[in-house]
């Protein structure tokens, strides 16, 4: 902790830090929570992981321009309450936006005060959920000057995913290849399919626009009543297709299941989150989407339930190199997880369609 407390010492903070805990699920960075003796301002301190986020210098660029311009979206919208509606990031105290300590990167950031994070949502949050991604899309339409830049490069990318994966499985770094032969087959299965965007953005069909590209339930600031305050982890907001936002909510909030569940009885896809969400993201979204992105949004749940599925079992033959684990099994699971919440999606396809076509 001592190492922590002189990481702090570099940002532009005022007052005595009393406690350092650590903070989220977040299974890339480390995440601290930061509190004062004075009980004012807390803080989150996060060690980025510039592994993955290798450039840090572009990827809290990207940040503060997003963030400064929804602040001053928020403003002109008079909008009240405006600090706990977006991110407010600290400088350094050399004023940059980061924190290098010769090994490590760090950030600080104002934590959001009063609001809560859900690992599970009601239709009814859901629904509030949908506005508020549809309306972080919005406000992100009109950002000015260069595109943000790309900090995990090809990172939503079904094509590029895939090939990493058909890495994997060549390499079979791990061997653990024989063990998930059927999964590997399920993915193959799939493939084709599972590329149509890329496809239809080649033929000047499909757009691409700014989306967050993580929009886990958890990565929502709720205040006491169940409205979205702010989105938040920011770090790989880039351009993509909007199906990969819509998707990614619905495979973390449309699972009645946790993401790594062992119990795969309990994963299962929720086609009430499912309606719910959808109203509330085309009430705030319609306006700026084509129809064929409209159409493509029950795709998107399946996409990135499969993105996900091969991301997970690609990291599980590599060796577990990417993401966080807890057990050695870890990756495994939750590459069987995302194979039921796949299958139970696929099933609900034909009535996620006609829900979809009742909204155009
Ligand atoms: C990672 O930041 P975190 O832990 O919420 C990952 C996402 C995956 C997710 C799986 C940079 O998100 O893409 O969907 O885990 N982020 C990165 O739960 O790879
Ligand atoms: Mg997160």
């Amino acid at each position: 902790m001592d190492q922590l407390h002189k990481v702090i010492s570099n940002f532009k903070i005022e007052g005595e830090v009393s406690q350092i805990i650590p903070f989220g699920e977040g299974m890339i960075n480390a995440t601290f929570r930061v509190t004062l003796h004075d009980l004012s301002t807390e803080y989150v301190l996060q060690k980025i992981n510039h592994h993955i986020f290798k450039n840090v210098e572009m990827l809290q660029g990207n940040i503060k321009r997003i963030t400064d311009h929804i602040r001053e979206k928020l403003n002109d919208a008079g909008e009240s309450d405006v600090d706990r509606k977006t991110l407010t990031l600290i400088p350094a105290l050399d004023g940059k936006l980061y924190y290098f300590d010769g090994e490590n990167y760090w950030r600080m950031m104002i934590l959001i005060a009063d609001s809560k994070t859900f690992e599970a949502v009601t239709p009814e949050y859901a629904y509030y959920a949908g506005q508020a991604f549809g309306n972080f899309q919005a406000m992100l339409a009109d950002l000015p000057g260069e595109p943000l830049g790309e900090t995990i490069p090809n990172f939503h990318n079904m094509e590029f995913r895939l090939q990493q994966f058909r890495d994997a499985v060549q390499l079979n770094a791990a061997n653990r290849l024989t063990e998930v032969l059927e999964l590997v087959m399920e993915v193959e299965k799939r493939s084709e399919e599972m590329c149509q965007c890329e496809q239809l953005f080649r033929e000047g069909k499909l757009p691409k626009r700014i989306n967050h590209c993580d929009t886990k339930v958890n990565n929502m600031l709720f205040d006491e009543e169940g409205k979205v305050l702010c989105v938040i982890d920011l770090d790989t907001a880039m351009t993509g297709f909007v199906m990969s936002d819509f998707g990614d909510f619905m495979r973390t909030a449309g699972n009645t299941g946790k993401e790594d569940d062992t119990n795969l009885e309990q994963v299962t896809f929720n086609m009430e989150i499912f309606k719910s969400y959808t109203k509330g993201y085309l009430e705030t979204a319609k306006r700026f989407l084509t129809p064929l992105e409209i159409e493509l949004l029950p795709f998107g749940a399946r996409l990135l339930t499969y993105m996900q599925l091969s991301r997970f079992l690609a990291d599980y033959i590599n060796g577990d190199t990417y993401y966080k684990i807890n057990s050695p099994l870890h990756n495994l699971q939750r590459s069987k997880a995302q194979f039921k919440l796949l299958q139970s999606i696929e099933a609900n396809y034909p009535e996620m369609q006609q829900f979809i076509q009742t909204q155009l």
